[in-house]
Parts: C-alpha cells; structure tokens; sequence
C-alpha cells in the first residue's frame, strides 16, 4: 500500500483543487509503464511530450481511403482490465499490433502485475488509475488521459462488481450504493465526459462499448432466476440511492439485494447504450454497443459469492446449461466488438452463438424500454453533476 501510495498517490486521495489537480498530473509518467514509444501517429505517452503532441483530429489523415492505407494504431481505454474479461480483451486487442490498450484501472499494481502475467508487450499498453467509486476519480482520470496526449477511438466500459450475498448497501465515494454507483453511474459520467475525445478522433470507426448481461434481461432463463432485475419507476435512484434517507435500490424497495442491485446495474448498461445511439450517433458517427459475452463463469466477479457456488458453477455452466465461455474466448469476443470491421452497426447489443458466431440480439422489454432510458439518462446526469 505504502509502494502503491508513493508511487500513486490519488490511489489514497483524489485532489479537489484544480492548482493541486494540475500539479498531481504534471509529471505523468509515474501513470504509465513507460516503455517503447507509441506509434500512435507520432505521439508518445510520455509528459515531456504532452505540450506539444498533435491529437488527432476529424480528417487530419486526410480521406478514408487513405487512412485505411496508413491506418495508425487505435488507441482503446478499458475499464476494469485488470481481471477477467478487460484483461482478456485488453490483451487480445494488444496482441493485435493494431491496438493500444489504456487499461483503466483501480489497483494500479495489480493490474501491472496482471498485464505481466498475461504476457502483454511492453509498450502495448499504459496503466492509468481510475476508480469508478469516485466520481473526482472519474474526471481526474478523463484529465490525466487528456495530458498524455493519445487521441481516443474506442472506449470500453467493462469494469463492474457483483456483491451476491450482500444484504446490505455500501456507498461510492459520493453517497451512492456500490453495484449501481460504479457499474453505471461511475460508467455514465466517463462515457459522457469522453464522448467529445471519441468525436476528435480521426479513426475510422469510433465505438463506444457497455457491457450488458443476460442475466438482466428478463426474456431469457438466465434472466429469470431471482432475485429478478427490475427498475420499476426509478424512485430511488431519484432519491439518490443512499440507504439511510430513503432505498439504495433503484426501484425504491425497502430491503437491499446485492444481487438484484447488480442485475439492475447491468439493465442500466444496456438503456445506457441505446440511449447514446438514440442522441448521438447520427450527429457523431461514433458506434454505440452493448454485449452479453457468454458466462464467464471463473472470473472475479463471482469472488464474494460462497465458496460452494465458485465450486459448482463452472461445471454448472460448461455442462448443464452450456452457456460457459472461457475468458480468452470471451477476450476475443469483446475485441471483436471493439475491432471488427463488420460490426459496426449502432444501437446493437451483441451475443454470440456456440460457434462463437456473433449476432444482434434481442433485450428484454424493460431492457429496450425509450421512456425508461430517457428517465435513467435524466435522473443520472443530476447524480453525476452533469445537470
Ligand atoms: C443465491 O445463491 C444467493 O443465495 C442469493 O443471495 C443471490 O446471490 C443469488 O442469483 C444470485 O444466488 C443461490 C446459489 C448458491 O444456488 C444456485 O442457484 C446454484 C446454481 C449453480 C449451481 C448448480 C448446481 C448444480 C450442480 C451441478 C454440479 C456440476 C455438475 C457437473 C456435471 C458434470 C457432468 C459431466 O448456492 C450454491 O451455490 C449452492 C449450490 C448447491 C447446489 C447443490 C446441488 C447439488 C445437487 C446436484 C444435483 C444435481 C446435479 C445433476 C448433475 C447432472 C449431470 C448430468
Ligand atoms: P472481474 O471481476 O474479473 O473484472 C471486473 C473488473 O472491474 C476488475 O478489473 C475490477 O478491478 C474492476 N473494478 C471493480 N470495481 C472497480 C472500481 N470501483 N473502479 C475501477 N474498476 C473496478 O469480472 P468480469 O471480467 O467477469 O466482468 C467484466 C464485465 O463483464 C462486467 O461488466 C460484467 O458485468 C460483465 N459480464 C460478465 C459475465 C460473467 O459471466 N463473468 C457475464 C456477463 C457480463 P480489480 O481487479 O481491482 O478488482
Ligand atoms: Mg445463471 C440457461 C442458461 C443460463 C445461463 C446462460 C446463465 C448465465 N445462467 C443460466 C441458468 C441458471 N442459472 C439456472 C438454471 C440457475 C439455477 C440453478 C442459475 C443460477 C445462477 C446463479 C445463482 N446463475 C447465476 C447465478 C449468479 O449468481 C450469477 C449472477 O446472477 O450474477 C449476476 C449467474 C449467472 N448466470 C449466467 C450468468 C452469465 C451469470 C453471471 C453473470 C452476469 O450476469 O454477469
């Protein structure tokens, strides 16, 4: 801790200033594993050449057709890459030689430690701190990302905690329930903030992906086992989800369920995505997504679940409902979506089938519901100081 606090200290204390906010990010090297120069165009991630580095912007590299002859590395931040799925997409993408991977991280060590162990390329990634309990962390981040001077051409919001035995709420920084704060509300803000950095980027196709589950969407087996998602009419999240003045669950219910609260989370995701579709991608041209990966059913995400149900449910999943995926299949299929020139379509939310084929799939009512996404937009952007 004492390592990771000298090494990082808005690991232990987000600067409120902005005199202290440009001071803690003046040298931001110690934010990246600094290795081989970017070949992002000419820039490079290190502080000395932030002044003067050339971000890209809308047709600096000329027409398509050029930029498909001389197509530069993209540049893609992960959310959450230092586990699971982030981490197997980050790496697939990196593997790629076409891709940058800014993985967007809590743990700044862990996640060294985890792109180490994946074997990832020195030089093929920057670690840079993000926490999505904290909403000063989120905008310091789209700071610090600003300064290192990388252009921006796709954005994953990938991270999210699963608190299944929880039967009471912890609180984001900001006062608001954990599962909801971090997997939507902290993703609500960074997409917003980073949208104008998706719309400068001269990368051919922009793609702005949430990740979405099965689990809540209720047209689906998988969607029905309880407890059920659910946002009813949104009265708690209205209420600011804070469990001692009124309910930590967005549907307003007395009771916490940290499973449900995930599954809500995962419902907000998906609206999320459609919503930005629904806004901005005629005017930007920027791909919104969302996806269902298969079950990844050894990754993190289970790691508070009772030890009886981390046994069984890889089994459970591989044999009986078939519905398993490892996690560098499901890392493949996550770059997919990031990278793939076939799926560029916007508005979608993507699954694949046991070839591991992708297709447009449906959501659920709810999950699909434009009155809904219009309120969760509303209510979201008063929580996250954006209205
Ligand atoms: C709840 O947990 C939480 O309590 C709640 O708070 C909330 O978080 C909720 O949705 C979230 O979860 C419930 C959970 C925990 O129980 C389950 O629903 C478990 C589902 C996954 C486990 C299924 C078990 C099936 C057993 C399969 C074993 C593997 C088989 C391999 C097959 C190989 C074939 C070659 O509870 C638990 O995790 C406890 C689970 C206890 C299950 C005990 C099951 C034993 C009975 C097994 C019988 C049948 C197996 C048939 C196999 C047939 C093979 C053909
Ligand atoms: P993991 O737990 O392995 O990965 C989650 C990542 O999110 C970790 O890197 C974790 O960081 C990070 N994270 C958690 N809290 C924060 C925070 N406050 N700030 C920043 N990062 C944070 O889970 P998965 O890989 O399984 O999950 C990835 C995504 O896939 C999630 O959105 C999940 O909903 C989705 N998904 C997963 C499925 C599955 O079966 N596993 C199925 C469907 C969707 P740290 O390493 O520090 O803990
Ligand atoms: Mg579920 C029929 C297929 C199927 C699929 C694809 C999943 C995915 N699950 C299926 C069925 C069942 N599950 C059945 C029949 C049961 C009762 C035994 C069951 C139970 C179950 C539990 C207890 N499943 C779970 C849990 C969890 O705690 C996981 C969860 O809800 O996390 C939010 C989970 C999941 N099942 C899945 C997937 C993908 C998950 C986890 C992850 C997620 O949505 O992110």
């Amino acid at each position: 801790m004492a390592l990771q606090a000298a090494l990082f200290p808005s690991a232990l204390s987000v600067p409120k200033k902005k005199g202290h906010l440009a001071a803690a990010v003046k040298d931001t090297s110690f934010l990246t594993v600094p290795q081989k120069k970017l070949q992002v165009a000419s820039l490079s991630v290190r502080a000395q050449a932030v002044a003067t580095a050339p971000v890209a912007t809308p047709g600096a590299s000329t027409s398509t057709k050029d930029s498909k002859k001389t197509l530069r590395q993209g540049v893609v931040v992960i959310t959450g890459a230092s586990s699971g799925l982030g981490l197997a997409a980050a790496k697939a993408l990196a593997e790629t030689g076409k891709w940058h991977v800014v993985m967007a991280c809590r743990d700044f060590l862990k996640a060294a430690k985890a792109a180490k162990g994946a074997g990832m390329a020195d030089g093929s990634y920057t670690i840079m701190h993000l926490d999505l309990a904290s909403l000063d962390s989120v905008r310091q981040f789209v700071d610090n990302f600003r300064r290192a001077g990388m252009p921006l051409d796709s954005l994953v919001c990938n991270a999210a905690i699963y608190r299944p035995t929880a039967r009471s709420p912890t609180f984001t920084a900001d006062g608001y329930e954990m599962s909801v704060g971090v997997n939507h509300l902290g993703h609500f803000l960074l997409a917003r903030l980073l949208l104008d950095d998706l719309q400068k980027s001269d990368y051919p196709s922009r793609r702005l992906i949430i990740l979405g589950s099965i689990t809540g969407n209720t047209n689906t087996l998988a969607g029905n086992i309880p407890p059920k998602a659910g946002l009813g009419d949104l009265r708690g999240l209205a209420g600011g989800l804070r469990g001692q003045n009124g309910s930590a669950m967005i549907d307003g219910s007395e009771s916490f369920d940290g499973a449900k609260a995930y599954k809500d989370s995962k419902i907000c995701n998906m609206l999320t995505m459609q919503e930005l579709h629904r806004r901005y991608h005629e005017e930007t041209g920027i791909t919104f997504a969302s996806l269902y990966p298969g079950c990844i059913a050894t990754t993190g995400l289970f790691r508070e679940h009772i030890p009886l149900f981390r046994l069984l449910f890889p089994p459970f999943q591989k044999f009986i409902t078939k519905g398993f995926v490892s996690e560098a299949e499901s890392g493949k299929r996550l770059a997919q979506v990031v990278s793939d020139p076939s799926l560029t379509k916007s508005g979608v939310y993507w699954s694949w089938n046991k070839d591991s084929a992708s297709f447009e799939n449906q959501l659920s009512q709810e999950a699909s519901d434009p009155e809904k996404a219009r309120k969760l937009w509303e209510i979201s952007e008063k929580l996250v100081g954006l209205a």
